[in-house]
């Protein structure tokens, strides 16, 4: 199917996760005016639209992801005056703002719970989802996402409030019409403000499935599938939305959700369904994830990994539109996760490059990937931040778990790892601030760091300019076609991409290995990590070389 051309097709998506860009007043957390002093930066990547994490009111129980007042700055990151500027500076630039909705839950201490909690007879009680005690237990047997029930007692009202992730994050009642138009108004509160979009937080959660009852299923990813996911109402709370308000601005969508799957994707993204822009998928980021979640982790698959690419890759051309990505805030550093962060990062971090802009789609590429950041390590639960990492920590150790077999786990899987501030340079703090930051830094920033990869003309970071560049010129990338190419050999993962007269093939090799393909060879390199434009290439592929070549 051929895709129509639109704006947010052609982009590129630059995440950033506030707390940890740029501090400019020396508290050691990054804020709105940090994020202006970089703009500069981020526009001489080549980046389209920003993306930029909650920095909205909120007590930072899930850093922002529990908002308290949805037209409120937090304090940390500025006012609203240095919100306006941020946006003038984004638009001034050329680029885009894409900000986060959060609207499967909210804070407690967001007025709507305030009052909702207050009585039974609150006219905002349903705003939330409230149940009685069944047995003298627990509404139903549901696991939350960060650990232990997803059910609150509270004392006062004697019944059970829902909150799928931590106790301070109280689910809404999307049922309630009211609430949703609460959402339409503060959806259209920012758009009226200018921004160019959202991402949406666990969109994919909002219709509950009514009436609840107990999970069947054991492993946590089948839970969410079973019950918490594409409930109902999914599709009309998220057409109203994009009748009533979205599709009167020119913006575009991009939707966050566990339990979405490539069969039933199509419902949320399909052209004509007029409700989502585009999905971040998980099929990829929860595949080494057991039963129990993250901290239950199996052997990662690269054979799997690389088909669940290609596979999702095929959903544009049955009309869908994704947004490629191998990190963000939730997960760990790409290359340490998928790749190779020690012997080979450099040469790592550039394949994945080529990887995640020669997909289609458009990427997301998060904070710090431009220079091959890596995952730290985490010897103690005090220096994490992370309520995830905590109350799993908490679990594990009552269960008389070993502190330190845990820790091991959250240096390979903890959010917390891509987290630490952006590593600028190699002054104290690597530049981010000039008081300590409220999560440490990663050590290594003396060796990888922002300055040194601009003084370095083989840089990863300047392998991302010239990449973004080259990609900006080529309509292939957006509007072509995308073939996988069979190899003999699971780590050659191999693809062609077609548009007008235009053929190109790219060759990856996911491993240290030397190896050769039979593709291609005598053909002209158009970009590659090893070998430079112009090259020939022979068939030959170095320890995670990656190569575009020209048929
Ligand atoms: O994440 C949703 C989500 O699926 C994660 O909880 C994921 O399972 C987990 O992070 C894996 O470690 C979104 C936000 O991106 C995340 O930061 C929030 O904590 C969460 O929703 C709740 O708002
Ligand atoms: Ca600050």
């Amino acid at each position: 199917m051929s895709q129509t051309k639109t704006w947010w097709k052609e982009q590129v998506i630059y995440q950033i996760y506030p707390r940890s860009y740029q501090d400019s007043n020396g508290d050691g957390i990054g804020d709105i005016p940090g994020i202006i002093s970089r703009l500069d930066y981020i526009q001489s990547l080549g980046i389209d639209i920003i993306w930029l994490s909650p920095i909205y009111a909120s007590p930072n129980d899930d850093n922002g992801y529990d908002i308290s007042d949805y037209r409120a700055i937090h304090p940390d990151f500025g006012t609203m005056a240095d919100f306006d500027a941020l946006l003038k500076g984004i638009h001034e630039r050329g680029m885009k703002l894409v900000m986060d909705l959060v609207v499967n839950h909210t804070s407690d201490e967001h007025e709507w719970f305030e009052k909702s909690k207050s009585s039974k007879d609150s006219p905002y009680r349903d705003y939330y989802i409230w149940r009685d005690a069944v047995d003298g237990k627990e509404p139903t047997n549901w696991p939350s996402f960060f650990g232990g029930s997803s059910w609150e007692f509270h004392e006062e009202t004697q019944q059970y409030y829902l909150h799928l992730f931590t106790k301070k994050q109280p689910d809404l009642n999307w049922e309630n019409a009211r609430v949703r138009q609460e959402i339409h108004d503060l959806v259209r509160y920012w758009l009226d403000k200018g921004i160019d979009g959202f991402r949406m937080d666990v969109i994919s959660l909002i219709s509950k499935d009514y009436p609840l009852t107990d999970t069947t299923k054991k492993a946590f990813g089948e839970v969410v599938i079973e019950r918490y996911a594409n409930g109902p109402r999914i599709h009309e709370y998220l057409h109203d939305l994009h009748t009533d308000v979205l599709s009167q601005y020119d913006v575009f969508t991009v939707g966050e959700g566990p339990g979405i799957t490539r069969t039933n994707a199509i419902d949320y993204i399909g052209a004509e369904r007029g409700e989502l822009s585009m999905i971040f998928h998980f099929d990829h980021m929860f595949m080494d994830h057991g039963a129990d979640g993250k901290f239950d982790p199996v052997a990662f698959d690269l054979k799997r990994f690389l088909d669940v690419i290609a596979d999702w890759n095929d959903i544009i051309e049955e009309g869908g539109w994704i947004s490629p990505f191998f990190d963000n805030h939730d997960f760990q550093r790409m290359i340490s996760r998928f790749g190779d962060d020690g012997e080979h990062r450099e040469a790592c971090a550039k394949m994945f490059a080529i990887l995640l802009l020669t997909l289609r789609g458009t990427p997301s590429i998060y904070m710090g990937s431009e220079i091959g950041m890596t995952n730290r390590t985490f010897d103690s639960i005090d220096q994490c931040r992370d309520v995830e990492t905590i109350n799993f920590y908490n679990i594990y150790v009552e269960k008389g778990g070993d502190p330190a077999t845990f820790m091991k786990m959250v240096s390979d899987v903890g959010r917390d790892n891509v987290r630490v501030p952006i590593q600028w340079d190699s002054s104290s703090h690597a530049g981010f601030s000039t008081a300590k930051p409220w999560l440490d830094v990663n050590p290594n920033f003396t060796k990888i760091n922002v300055k040194d990869c601009e003084s370095d003309p083989a840089s990863i970071l300047h392998f991302y300019r010239e990449l973004l560049r080259f990609r900006k010129q080529h309509r292939n990338f957006v509007y072509g076609t995308w073939k996988r190419i069979e190899t003999s050999r699971v780590e050659t993962f191999a693809y062609e991409m077609r548009f007008d007269d235009q053929q190109w093939q790219v060759f990856l090799n996911f491993s240290a290995e030397q190896t050769s393909i039979s593709h291609g060879s005598g053909c002209t390199v158009v970009m590659a990590n090893y070998l430079s434009p112009g090259d020939t290439f022979t068939g030959k592929l170095q320890a995670w070389e990656g190569v575009i070549i020209a048929v």
